[in-house]
């Protein structure tokens, strides 16, 4: 059994060549739901529905998050009536929204309800939120526009901001009180490997470790613990993963995010760019592999999934 740690984009591809490497019944992803928001009534779950659209083979390439063959015409309608416009909901992605708010409004949980997608999609691999609680990234900002609240939600800062803003601190809004969703803790305690994806230690990782005692069972299975390092050669493949490690006083590396992952990581694969930097993280009292970790096509895909799986 195999348990994986994930945000949204960068963790769902490494998903997609987990499963091709191992039984995808037999992999259990735990998905930051940190970034999740409210809009238009909706509950909008973005990285539980990226890692599923990936997994379904309907994750869209173009804009790098939604449904492929999007249409617009809601979005479209919705500018031309003045509401909110900066966070796009495609026509196709709207019906998992439509589908998700309702059957939480009929009592069902997330957990429920992130499965009921995942089968619906033709996912076999168990996706679970990482809590049931509502737990949210806040962010607060260096230099707030004149007037405006120095603390922002997560989507204000990602994408309505652009993550073009110096950030001075954040935190998990709810975690403390909260609790991991059923079969969190079994999936790290059983898994023969757990994987934490190359995804944003901060706001995609960090929210995770947020929930109380999900980091002390990843303690207690350090050895098994394998992770992907999301910074190469001092920089993140996408999104603001090294400019946050730097705002936020971490060496924007591996060797950086190294310091962070080691209470709980036992092996830690770094990209060949970033060779030079592996006895320091030895150091830290892991194991450094060096492998190459972009996943620009399938094959690379597959072979890092396989140097994951085989790596401890
Ligand atoms: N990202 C954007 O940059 N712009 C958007 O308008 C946008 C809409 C959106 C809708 C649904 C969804 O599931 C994701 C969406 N994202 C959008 C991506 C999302 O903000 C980020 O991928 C994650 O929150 C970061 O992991």
């Amino acid at each position: 059994m195999l348990t994986a740690l994930a945000g949204g984009v960068g963790a769902a591809k490494l998903l997609v060549g987990l499963a091709e490497v191992v039984d995808p019944t037999e992999i259990t992803a735990v998905i930051n739901t940190g970034d999740d928001l409210v809009l238009h009534g909706l509950t909008i779950c973005p990285d539980i529905d990226s890692v599923t659209y990936a997994l379904a083979g309907l994750d869209n390439k173009e804009t790098g998050w939604g449904v492929t063959g999007e249409t617009w015409t809601v979005a479209e309608n919705l500018r031309a009536l003045g509401g909110i416009s900066w966070f796009q909901l495609g026509d196709r992605d709207l019906a998992t929204h439509l589908y998700r708010t309702q059957r939480l409004g009929e009592g069902a949980t997330l957990t429920d309800v992130t499965t009921e997608l995942a089968v619906a999609r033709g996912v076999r691999t168990r996706l679970l939120p990482m809590s049931e609680d509502p737990v949210r990234t806040r962010v607060t900002l260096a230099r707030p526009a004149e007037g405006a609240s120095a603390e922002v939600a997560f989507q204000d800062y990602f994408v309505r901001l652009s993550h073009d803003v110096e950030v001075a601190s954040l935190r998990f809004d709810g975690a403390e009180g909260s609790s991991p969703a059923p079969g969190v803790l079994e999936a790290i305690e059983q898994a023969d490997l757990i994987v934490c994806c190359p995804s944003n230690p901060i706001v995609s990782i960090g929210p995770i470790l947020s929930i109380p005692g999900i980091a002390s069972a990843l303690e207690a299975r350090r050895e098994a613990v394998v992770a992907v390092s999301p910074i190469i050669a001092g920089s993140a493949l996408r999104g603001p993963a090294d400019r946050l490690l730097a705002e936020l006083g971490h060496e924007s590396s591996a060797l950086g995010v190294g310091r962070l992952y080691a209470p709980w990581v036992g092996t830690f694969l770094v990209d060949e760019a970033d060779e030079a930097l592996a006895p320091k993280i030895e150091a830290l009292g892991m194991r450094c592999l060096v492998v190459p970790t972009v996943m620009s096509d399938a094959a690379t895909r597959a072979a890092l999934a396989k140097a994951v799986v085989s790596a401890c």
